[in-house]
Protein backbone atom coordinates (compact mmCIF):
# COMPACT_ATOMS: atom_id res chain seq x y z
CA UNK A 1 0.00 0.00 0.00
CA UNK A 2 1.52 3.26 -0.88
CA UNK A 3 1.44 5.60 2.15
CA UNK A 4 1.93 8.83 0.81
CA UNK A 5 3.60 9.73 3.54
CA UNK A 6 7.48 9.49 2.89
CA UNK A 7 9.49 10.54 0.21
CA UNK A 8 12.14 7.99 0.04
CA UNK A 9 11.80 5.19 -1.31
CA UNK A 10 9.50 2.86 0.30
CA UNK A 11 11.34 -0.22 -0.18
CA UNK A 12 14.27 1.01 1.65
CA UNK A 13 11.83 2.35 4.77
CA UNK A 14 10.50 -0.19 7.05
CA UNK A 15 7.61 -2.44 5.57
CA UNK A 16 6.01 -3.18 8.39
CA UNK A 17 4.34 0.06 9.04
CA UNK A 18 0.22 -0.75 8.71
CA UNK A 19 -1.81 2.82 8.55
CA UNK A 20 -4.49 0.54 9.41
CA UNK A 21 -2.74 0.09 12.63
CA UNK A 22 -0.55 2.81 13.70
CA UNK A 23 0.76 3.09 17.21
CA UNK A 24 3.02 5.51 19.10
CA UNK A 25 7.08 5.29 17.20
CA UNK A 26 9.87 4.88 19.56
CA UNK A 27 12.95 3.31 18.43
CA UNK A 28 11.59 0.89 15.52
CA UNK A 29 8.11 0.43 14.25
CA UNK A 30 5.39 -0.53 15.84
CA UNK A 31 7.01 -0.30 19.19
CA UNK A 32 4.17 1.93 21.25
CA UNK A 33 7.41 3.90 22.88
CA UNK A 34 5.33 6.50 24.77
CA UNK A 35 5.75 9.15 27.47
CA UNK A 36 3.44 10.30 29.36
CA UNK A 37 3.09 12.26 33.17
CA UNK A 38 0.64 13.14 35.07
CA UNK A 39 0.09 13.77 38.80
CA UNK A 40 -1.27 11.68 41.59
CA UNK A 41 -2.62 13.19 44.36
CA UNK A 42 0.09 10.55 46.95
CA UNK A 43 3.21 11.43 48.44
CA UNK A 44 6.50 10.38 46.79
CA UNK A 45 8.32 7.68 47.43
CA UNK A 46 8.20 3.54 45.82
CA UNK A 47 4.03 3.05 46.87
CA UNK A 48 3.51 6.44 44.42
CA UNK A 49 5.76 4.91 42.10
CA UNK A 50 3.67 1.57 42.02
CA UNK A 51 0.74 3.38 42.15
CA UNK A 52 1.85 5.10 38.56
CA UNK A 53 2.65 1.96 37.26
CA UNK A 54 -0.55 0.11 38.00
CA UNK A 55 -2.60 3.12 36.55
CA UNK A 56 -0.41 2.69 33.21
CA UNK A 57 -1.03 -0.77 32.71
CA UNK A 58 -4.80 -0.20 33.16
CA UNK A 59 -4.33 2.58 30.49
CA UNK A 60 -3.07 0.16 28.18
CA UNK A 61 0.86 0.23 28.71
CA UNK A 62 3.25 -2.39 28.52
CA UNK A 63 6.28 -2.56 30.67
CA UNK A 64 5.89 0.61 32.46
CA UNK A 65 8.44 2.66 34.10
CA UNK A 66 8.44 5.94 36.18
CA UNK A 67 12.01 7.50 35.20
CA UNK A 68 11.37 10.56 37.33
CA UNK A 69 8.98 11.86 39.80
CA UNK A 70 8.87 14.71 42.57
CA UNK A 71 5.86 15.96 45.35
CA UNK A 72 4.95 19.22 44.10
CA UNK A 73 3.72 20.22 47.43
CA UNK A 74 2.42 17.70 50.24
CA UNK A 75 0.53 14.59 49.32
CA UNK A 76 0.71 16.17 45.45
CA UNK A 77 3.50 13.71 43.06
CA UNK A 78 4.20 14.55 39.70
CA UNK A 79 5.12 11.30 37.43
CA UNK A 80 7.08 11.40 34.42
CA UNK A 81 6.94 7.83 32.62
CA UNK A 82 7.55 5.47 29.75
CA UNK A 83 5.64 2.41 28.46
CA UNK A 84 4.75 0.84 25.56
CA UNK A 85 1.12 1.33 23.91
CA UNK A 86 -0.79 -1.47 23.16
CA UNK A 87 -3.33 0.19 21.29
CA UNK A 88 -3.51 0.96 17.49
CA UNK A 89 -5.40 3.22 15.35
CA UNK A 90 -6.49 2.98 11.73
CA UNK A 91 -5.56 5.80 10.21
CA UNK A 92 -6.97 4.84 7.11
CA UNK A 93 -10.79 5.85 8.07
CA UNK A 94 -9.92 8.94 9.75
CA UNK A 95 -11.98 12.01 8.40
CA UNK A 96 -11.76 15.57 10.14
CA UNK A 97 -13.57 17.37 9.19
CA UNK A 98 -12.04 21.10 8.40
CA UNK A 99 -13.32 24.95 7.23
CA UNK A 100 -13.48 25.15 3.55
CA UNK A 101 -11.47 27.55 2.48
CA UNK A 102 -8.13 28.75 0.92
CA UNK A 103 -5.57 30.59 2.99
CA UNK A 104 -4.51 33.67 0.60
CA UNK A 105 -1.84 36.25 1.67
CA UNK A 106 -3.53 39.82 3.56
CA UNK A 107 -2.85 40.90 -0.03
CA UNK A 108 -4.86 38.85 -1.67
CA UNK A 109 -7.77 38.87 0.79
CA UNK A 110 -7.71 42.48 0.88
CA UNK A 111 -7.96 43.31 -2.65
CA UNK A 112 -10.48 40.26 -3.16
CA UNK A 113 -12.51 42.10 -0.89
CA UNK A 114 -12.21 45.75 -2.49
CA UNK A 115 -12.97 43.63 -6.08
CA UNK A 116 -15.68 41.24 -4.75
CA UNK A 117 -17.64 42.86 -1.71
CA UNK A 118 -17.26 46.35 -2.65
CA UNK A 119 -16.93 47.61 0.91
CA UNK A 120 -15.03 47.40 4.88
CA UNK A 121 -15.94 43.87 6.79
CA UNK A 122 -16.92 44.91 10.01
CA UNK A 123 -15.67 42.23 12.14
CA UNK A 124 -15.89 42.12 16.35
CA UNK A 125 -13.79 39.84 18.47
CA UNK A 126 -13.75 38.73 22.25
CA UNK A 127 -12.94 36.06 24.97
CA UNK A 128 -16.35 35.88 25.79
CA UNK A 129 -18.01 34.85 29.60
CA UNK A 130 -15.78 34.67 32.05
CA UNK A 131 -12.93 33.39 30.49
CA UNK A 132 -9.68 35.49 31.28
CA UNK A 133 -7.30 34.69 28.10
CA UNK A 134 -6.44 37.17 25.59
CA UNK A 135 -3.54 35.85 23.75
CA UNK A 136 -5.46 33.14 21.50
CA UNK A 137 -8.01 36.04 20.10
CA UNK A 138 -4.81 38.98 20.16
CA UNK A 139 -2.75 36.72 17.89
CA UNK A 140 -5.81 36.45 15.54
CA UNK A 141 -6.93 40.33 15.51
CA UNK A 142 -4.03 42.42 16.85
CA UNK A 143 -2.05 44.63 14.03
CA UNK A 144 1.20 43.43 14.79
CA UNK A 145 0.08 39.32 14.32
CA UNK A 146 1.61 36.30 15.45
CA UNK A 147 4.44 34.13 14.48
CA UNK A 148 4.90 36.30 11.06
CA UNK A 149 1.11 36.38 10.54
CA UNK A 150 -0.34 39.90 10.50
CA UNK A 151 -3.48 40.29 12.39
CA UNK A 152 -7.10 40.93 11.13
CA UNK A 153 -6.54 44.46 12.42
CA UNK A 154 -4.00 45.01 9.71
CA UNK A 155 -5.66 44.73 6.84
CA UNK A 156 -6.75 47.40 4.65
CA UNK A 157 -10.55 46.00 3.75
CA UNK A 158 -11.23 44.92 7.70
CA UNK A 159 -12.47 46.86 10.47
CA UNK A 160 -11.72 45.27 13.30
CA UNK A 161 -12.25 45.50 16.58
CA UNK A 162 -11.04 43.31 20.17
CA UNK A 163 -13.19 43.76 23.28
CA UNK A 164 -10.34 41.43 24.95
CA UNK A 165 -11.38 39.01 27.36
CA UNK A 166 -13.73 38.22 29.94
CA UNK A 167 -17.22 39.67 27.76
CA UNK A 168 -20.48 39.33 28.66
CA UNK A 169 -22.37 37.86 25.93
CA UNK A 170 -25.20 40.21 25.86
CA UNK A 171 -22.72 43.48 26.11
CA UNK A 172 -20.82 41.86 23.30
CA UNK A 173 -24.20 41.33 21.06
CA UNK A 174 -24.91 44.99 22.03
CA UNK A 175 -21.50 46.32 20.51
CA UNK A 176 -21.90 44.31 17.74
CA UNK A 177 -25.48 45.74 16.61
CA UNK A 178 -24.05 49.32 17.51
CA UNK A 179 -21.15 48.77 15.26
CA UNK A 180 -22.67 46.68 12.81
CA UNK A 181 -20.95 44.01 12.40
CA UNK A 182 -20.47 41.19 9.87
CA UNK A 183 -18.61 39.08 11.73
CA UNK A 184 -17.99 38.24 15.14
CA UNK A 185 -15.25 36.08 16.83
CA UNK A 186 -15.17 34.51 19.95
CA UNK A 187 -12.66 32.85 21.92
CA UNK A 188 -12.50 30.14 24.40
CA UNK A 189 -9.73 29.12 26.52
CA UNK A 190 -11.19 27.35 29.61
CA UNK A 191 -13.04 24.01 29.16
CA UNK A 192 -13.56 23.19 32.83
CA UNK A 193 -16.37 21.88 33.18
CA UNK A 194 -17.59 22.37 29.70
CA UNK A 195 -17.85 25.81 30.41
CA UNK A 196 -17.04 27.01 26.68
CA UNK A 197 -19.97 24.74 25.56
CA UNK A 198 -22.44 26.44 27.96
CA UNK A 199 -21.04 30.05 26.91
CA UNK A 200 -20.92 29.17 22.90
CA UNK A 201 -24.58 27.81 22.91
CA UNK A 202 -25.84 30.97 25.27
CA UNK A 203 -24.22 32.95 22.24
CA UNK A 204 -26.22 31.55 19.74
CA UNK A 205 -29.60 31.33 21.60
CA UNK A 206 -28.86 35.08 22.29
CA UNK A 207 -28.10 36.33 18.61
CA UNK A 208 -31.45 33.99 17.33
CA UNK A 209 -33.65 36.21 19.67
CA UNK A 210 -32.11 39.43 18.71
CA UNK A 211 -32.78 37.92 14.92
CA UNK A 212 -29.37 38.09 14.05
CA UNK A 213 -27.77 34.88 13.88
CA UNK A 214 -28.12 34.58 9.56
CA UNK A 215 -26.90 38.11 9.20
CA UNK A 216 -23.22 37.70 10.73
CA UNK A 217 -20.65 34.81 10.41
CA UNK A 218 -20.01 33.79 13.43
CA UNK A 219 -16.53 32.15 14.42
CA UNK A 220 -15.30 30.47 17.30
CA UNK A 221 -12.21 29.50 17.84
CA UNK A 222 -9.77 28.50 20.89
CA UNK A 223 -6.84 25.33 21.87
CA UNK A 224 -9.80 22.40 22.41
CA UNK A 225 -12.37 23.97 19.75
CA UNK A 226 -12.74 22.36 16.65
CA UNK A 227 -14.64 22.95 12.60
CA UNK A 228 -16.49 19.86 13.77
CA UNK A 229 -17.61 21.31 17.44
CA UNK A 230 -18.22 24.81 16.18
CA UNK A 231 -20.42 23.30 13.81
CA UNK A 232 -22.35 21.48 16.14
CA UNK A 233 -22.79 23.87 18.39
CA UNK A 234 -24.53 26.28 15.51
CA UNK A 235 -21.25 28.29 14.42
CA UNK A 236 -20.24 29.04 10.73
CA UNK A 237 -16.62 27.36 11.68
CA UNK A 238 -14.15 26.39 14.64
CA UNK A 239 -10.79 27.28 14.06
CA UNK A 240 -8.21 25.47 16.41
CA UNK A 241 -4.55 25.73 17.81
CA UNK A 242 -2.21 26.67 14.67
CA UNK A 243 -4.69 29.30 13.61
CA UNK A 244 -3.45 32.65 11.88
CA UNK A 245 -4.71 35.62 10.89
CA UNK A 246 -4.37 35.17 7.22
CA UNK A 247 -6.53 31.79 7.62
CA UNK A 248 -9.23 33.82 9.12
CA UNK A 249 -9.42 36.84 6.79
CA UNK A 250 -9.54 34.66 3.99
CA UNK A 251 -12.01 32.47 5.19
CA UNK A 252 -14.04 35.41 6.06
CA UNK A 253 -13.51 36.91 2.75
CA UNK A 254 -14.35 33.92 0.89
CA UNK A 255 -17.85 33.54 3.13
CA UNK A 256 -18.70 36.50 2.48
CA UNK A 257 -18.79 36.75 -1.47
CA UNK A 258 -20.31 32.81 -0.84
CA UNK A 259 -23.53 34.37 0.88
CA UNK A 260 -23.22 37.96 -1.40
CA UNK A 261 -23.61 35.24 -4.71
CA UNK A 262 -26.61 32.87 -2.72
CA UNK A 263 -28.47 36.63 -2.33
CA UNK A 264 -28.04 37.46 -6.33
C1 LIG B 1 -1.21 32.47 29.47
C2 LIG B 1 -2.19 31.63 30.26
C3 LIG B 1 -2.95 32.28 31.25
C4 LIG B 1 -2.84 33.76 31.54
C5 LIG B 1 -3.70 34.49 30.49
C6 LIG B 1 -3.15 35.87 30.17
C7 LIG B 1 -3.85 36.46 29.00
N1 LIG B 1 -3.84 37.76 28.96
O1 LIG B 1 -4.40 35.76 28.14
C8 LIG B 1 -3.44 33.84 32.98
C9 LIG B 1 -2.32 33.70 33.98
C10 LIG B 1 -4.24 35.09 33.29
C11 LIG B 1 -4.28 32.58 33.01
C12 LIG B 1 -5.33 32.39 33.87
C13 LIG B 1 -6.02 31.21 33.98
N2 LIG B 1 -5.79 30.06 33.35
CO1 LIG B 1 -4.54 29.91 31.90
N3 LIG B 1 -3.21 29.53 30.70
C14 LIG B 1 -2.33 30.24 30.01
C15 LIG B 1 -1.45 29.35 29.12
C16 LIG B 1 -0.09 29.20 29.82
C17 LIG B 1 -1.22 29.84 27.69
C18 LIG B 1 -2.48 30.18 26.90
C19 LIG B 1 -2.05 30.95 25.68
O2 LIG B 1 -1.86 32.16 25.77
N4 LIG B 1 -1.80 30.27 24.56
C20 LIG B 1 -1.24 30.87 23.33
C21 LIG B 1 -2.34 31.20 22.31
C22 LIG B 1 -1.71 31.88 21.09
O3 LIG B 1 -2.90 29.96 21.90
P1 LIG B 1 -4.47 29.72 21.85
O4 LIG B 1 -5.15 30.39 22.97
O5 LIG B 1 -4.71 28.28 21.64
O6 LIG B 1 -4.90 30.52 20.52
C23 LIG B 1 -4.69 30.04 19.22
C24 LIG B 1 -5.82 29.13 18.70
O7 LIG B 1 -6.46 28.38 19.68
C25 LIG B 1 -6.71 30.05 17.94
N5 LIG B 1 -7.72 30.84 18.64
C26 LIG B 1 -7.88 31.16 19.92
N6 LIG B 1 -8.96 31.92 20.10
C27 LIG B 1 -9.51 32.10 18.88
C28 LIG B 1 -10.66 32.79 18.48
C29 LIG B 1 -11.01 32.78 17.14
C30 LIG B 1 -12.25 33.50 16.70
C31 LIG B 1 -10.20 32.11 16.19
C32 LIG B 1 -10.59 32.12 14.77
C33 LIG B 1 -9.06 31.42 16.59
C34 LIG B 1 -8.73 31.43 17.93
O8 LIG B 1 -5.79 30.96 17.37
C35 LIG B 1 -4.75 31.24 18.31
C36 LIG B 1 -3.47 31.46 17.53
O9 LIG B 1 -3.07 30.29 16.86
C37 LIG B 1 -2.27 28.01 29.09
C38 LIG B 1 -1.43 26.73 29.05
C39 LIG B 1 -0.85 26.49 27.69
N7 LIG B 1 0.42 26.26 27.64
O10 LIG B 1 -1.59 26.53 26.70
C40 LIG B 1 -3.05 28.08 30.39
C41 LIG B 1 -4.46 27.46 30.47
C42 LIG B 1 -5.20 27.81 29.20
N8 LIG B 1 -5.07 28.13 31.60
C43 LIG B 1 -5.82 27.35 32.26
C44 LIG B 1 -6.55 27.73 33.42
C45 LIG B 1 -7.31 26.64 34.12
C46 LIG B 1 -6.54 29.04 33.87
C47 LIG B 1 -7.29 29.58 35.10
C48 LIG B 1 -8.73 29.09 35.21
C49 LIG B 1 -6.43 29.21 36.31
C50 LIG B 1 -7.06 29.53 37.65
N9 LIG B 1 -7.49 28.48 38.34
O11 LIG B 1 -7.16 30.67 37.98
C51 LIG B 1 -7.19 31.10 34.88
C52 LIG B 1 -8.35 31.65 34.05
C53 LIG B 1 -9.34 32.39 34.83
C54 LIG B 1 -10.43 32.84 33.90
N10 LIG B 1 -11.42 33.46 34.48
O12 LIG B 1 -10.42 32.64 32.70
C55 LIG B 1 -5.87 25.95 31.68
C56 LIG B 1 -7.16 25.70 30.94
C57 LIG B 1 -7.63 24.29 31.17
C58 LIG B 1 -8.92 24.08 30.45
N11 LIG B 1 -8.85 23.52 29.27
O13 LIG B 1 -9.95 24.47 30.93
C59 LIG B 1 -4.56 25.93 30.81
C60 LIG B 1 -4.63 25.00 29.58
C61 LIG B 1 -3.42 25.51 31.76
C62 LIG B 1 -3.57 24.09 32.24
N12 LIG B 1 -2.87 23.14 31.64
O14 LIG B 1 -4.27 23.81 33.15
N13 LIG B 1 -3.87 31.69 32.10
Amino acid sequence: MSTGLYSMDEKTFDTTLDLKSVKPYGDTMNDGKTQLSFTLPVPGGDEGVEAAKQLMRKMGFENPQVSYYKELTVGFTFFNCYGNCSQSVDYTTIVVPKVESTTWSMEATDSFIKKNIERKIVILGASTGTDAHTVGIDAVMNMKGYAGHYGLERYEMFEALNMGSQVPNDEFISKAIEIGADVLLVSQTVTQKDVHIQNLIELVELLEAEGLRDKIILICGGARITHELGKELGYDAGFGTGTYGDDVGSYIAQEMDRRLKEKK
